[in-house]
């Protein structure tokens, strides 16, 4: 531990100062739980006065919550640390020199879906933001996921060009990442144990102490920050990976003509002292923000920090990244089963109506990030389909017409595609579906294991379902 480091910390006694930087869905209900802590005096909540997220500031002055959605004991937690004085938003960077500990909520986007190069342009920003108003003895936290080597890396270069600071030597540098889900914000970072990397033993430590008091069941685990980087891309990298492992037994499954759902409660029968078996479900693919890009960023990570020192694999894609490719080929599946389910009942893509139920990336929810959806939308109009799209819950999304009246979306439907697991999906009437397509032979999709294939078969339909390798050949039976 540095001396100078300890004594400046030592000097400055225990937090009371604090200030997040990114008001968005992990920065806000950190900054409220912070200001709810007895412990400390005083937290800023600090917003770039854009035109596009400024509004944010005074709603949030005014005890109001700018996030969408269901959260919880937010809104009255914001309303009441504003009201006792511990809360203030503000775009006024300077206070930050007043503070104790500042963290940094800013998203880290990939520039594209292909070279998926992340843009770290903001966090930059609040990196230029907080490295000019640093001062000796502070404490400064990268919350934000990040590649593996960025709070040791990037981030500490930032910090310490626009301070003229040493990062372990003047100031505590720290990567705590978020575990954050829309919906239960605030539970989770109560609840959820908390993973923090300091650059060193004091910035560990000084970081400890910042997020023990808001924590209630979970408890600090703490490690350096670059395993910290990696705990938190490796947590949802596995997640991928498992998903991706029951998504490649129901292609198997399919293969072979047996319903993967046998398989799996099969194989999750094996139970017994440290026997253990990661079954998820199949389904039509895997979105979200997430998923989709946080095995990239460990995969950069091993590439710059391992360089030349990885012994496998060595140039050949790594087993997760074979993860990412089984689960974004879902959608292509789902294309190939609606295809094949057109062909048996005489009708080609070109010039079919697809009925889409589900644009959601997720079951009975509005998130719409990265939806599995969009890729099997694309190439269905590729292929000639006409693609009309159902979602109950999201109001809209960039780039897609989102039809509300479901009757609308399968009047004269050819192929009726599920792609999200909405509740509103789980009982539908096959007579009743059937009318509404109004075609002699309907065909339906199932890819989320919400459709019984035997009432849809006995009503005329050809069916094709994710996995279900036991009815994807079925007699068609006359109406
Ligand atoms: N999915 C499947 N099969 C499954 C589970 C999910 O196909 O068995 C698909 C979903 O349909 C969705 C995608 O994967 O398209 C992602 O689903 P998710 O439940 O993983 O939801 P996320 O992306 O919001 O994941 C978050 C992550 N949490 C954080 O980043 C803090 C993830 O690490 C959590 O494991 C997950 O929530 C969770 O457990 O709820």
């Amino acid at each position: 531990m540095s001396r100078l480091l300890a004594s400046e910390i030592a000097e400055r006694k225990a937090i009371k100062k604090i200030g997040v930087v990114g008001m968005g869905y992990v920065g806000i209900p950190a900054a409220m739980l912070f200001a709810n802590a007895p412990q400390f005096d005083k937290v800023y909540g600090f917003q770039r006065a854009s035109a596009t997220s400024g509004y944010k500031i005074a709603m949030l002055n005014r005890g109001e919550s700018p996030l969408k959605g269901e959260e919880p004991g937010l809104e009255d937690l914001i309303r009441q640390v504003v009201t006792a004085g511990n809360f203030e938003c503000t775009s006024d960077y300077s206070k930050i020199s007043e503070l104790d500990a500042v963290t940094l909520s800013i998203q880290t986007p990939f520039l594209n879906k292909k070279d998926l190069l992340p843009d770290f342009s903001a966090l930059k920003d609040g990196l230029k933001n907080v490295g000019r108003n640093l001062r000796p003895g502070m404490l400064v936290v990268l919350e934000s996921t990040v590649t593996p080597g960025t709070t040791n890396g990037l981030a500490r270069e930032i910090l310490e060009q626009e301070s003229g600071l040493k990062a372990g030597v003047d100031f505590a540098l720290a990567h705590a990442p978020e575990r954050v889900m829309v919906g239960r914000l605030l539970r989770n970072l109560r609840e959820h144990d908390r993973i923090v990397g300091g650059i060193d033993e004091a910035s560990t430590i000084r970081a400890t102490e910042l997020y023990s008091p808001i924590l209630t069941k979970g408890r600090v685990i703490p490690m350096t920050a670059t395993a910290a980087e990696v705990t938190k891309t490796a947590e949802n990298t596995f997640r991928d990976l498992q998903i991706a492992a029951i998504n490649e037994l129901a292609l198997y499954c399919e293969a072979m003509g047996i319903n993967v759902y046998d398989v799996r409660a099969g194989v999750d029968s094996l139970k017994g002292e440290g026997i253990t078996r990661a079954l998820l479900w199949p389904g039509a693919g895997v979105g979200g923000h997430c998923l989709t890009k946080d095995t990239f960023h460990l995969e950069r990570g091993v590439q710059v920090l391992g360089k030349g020192l990885l012994d496998y694999p060595a140039g050949e894609p790594s087993l997760y990244i074979l993860a990412r490719h089984i689960n974004d080929f879902m959608p292509a599946h789902m294309l190939n089963l609606t295809q094949q389910g057109l062909e048996r009942a005489g009708k080609h893509l070109r010039g079919a109506k697809i009925a889409l139920l589900g644009w959601a990336f997720i079951a009975n929810s509005d998130d719409a990030r990265d939806p599995p959806s969009e890729s099997f939308r694309d190439r269905a109009t590729e292929a000639g389909a006409t693609v009309a799209v159902h979602d109950p819950w999201v109001t809209s999304s960039p780039g897609v017409t989102i039809e509300h009246d479901l009757e609308t979306v399968l009047s004269h439907a050819d192929a009726v595609v599920v792609f999200t697991g909405h509740s509103q999906y789980q009982n539908f009437d096959p007579l009743a579906i059937r009318k509404l397509c109004g075609t002699s032979r309907p065909v339906i999709i199932d890819g989320r294991n919400v459709i019984d294939p035997d009432a849809f078969i006995a009503e005329g339909f050809v069916y094709k379902g994710i996995g279900r390798g036991d009815k994807n050949g079925h007699a068609i039976v006359e109406i």
